[in-house]
């Protein structure tokens, strides 16, 4: 994606809702970067496959863009409260795989214009060839998981 095509998200509020989003991988130019595996990008444990069809994703020193709808209603505070990540499934030959750069952009209701949400460098080995796959997290995350009790936020829900 050209500089030209997106602002900075600290132009947002954080109640803003977030339609879409890009997903911007840059593959290490080291030897053996590339990969033909299966690539994901999870929010919160929903993942989104990396794939172009008919196209060879994730070669070395390549820039891939992956554009998705948001499965559900997403403000900038709840992006902000969401886990990240990044999965090879590594599964195959040629799996491994050497990730130098994520950005994740996202696009609000109304304005055609995305914003650079954030950016991960030289995130690394993504699993190595002939390894097994694995998962990185980007972005840790607070939203309580399934059956967790949270009391922080049902406090404050409270106060309103
Ligand atoms: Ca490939
Ligand atoms: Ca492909």
């Amino acid at each position: 994606m050209d500089d030209a095509e997106w602002r900075a998200l600290d132009d947002l509020s954080i109640d803003e809702v977030l339609v879409e989003f890009v997903v911007s991988v840059d593959t290490s130019a080291i030897d053996e970067a590339g990969t033909d595996s299966n690539i994901f990008f999870g929010i919160d444990g929903v993942e989104f496959l990396l794939d172009h069809p008919d196209y060879n994703d994730f070669e070395r020193g390549d820039r891939d863009h992956y554009h998705f709808a948001f499965v559900r209603e997403m403000t900038v505070d709840d992006l902000n409260r969401a886990q990240l990540t990044l999965r090879n499934e590594g599964d195959g030959r040629n799996a491994g795989w050497y990730c130098a750069r994520v950005r994740l952009f996202a696009q609000p209701e109304g304005p055609a214009c995305m914003y650079l949400y954030e950016e991960w460098k030289d995130v690394g080995w993504l699993a190595r060839d002939g390894d097994a796959g694995l998962l990185r997290v980007l972005q840790v995350g607070v939203a309580p998981q399934a059956g967790a009790s949270h009391a922080p936020r049902s406090s404050s829900s409270k106060q309103r």
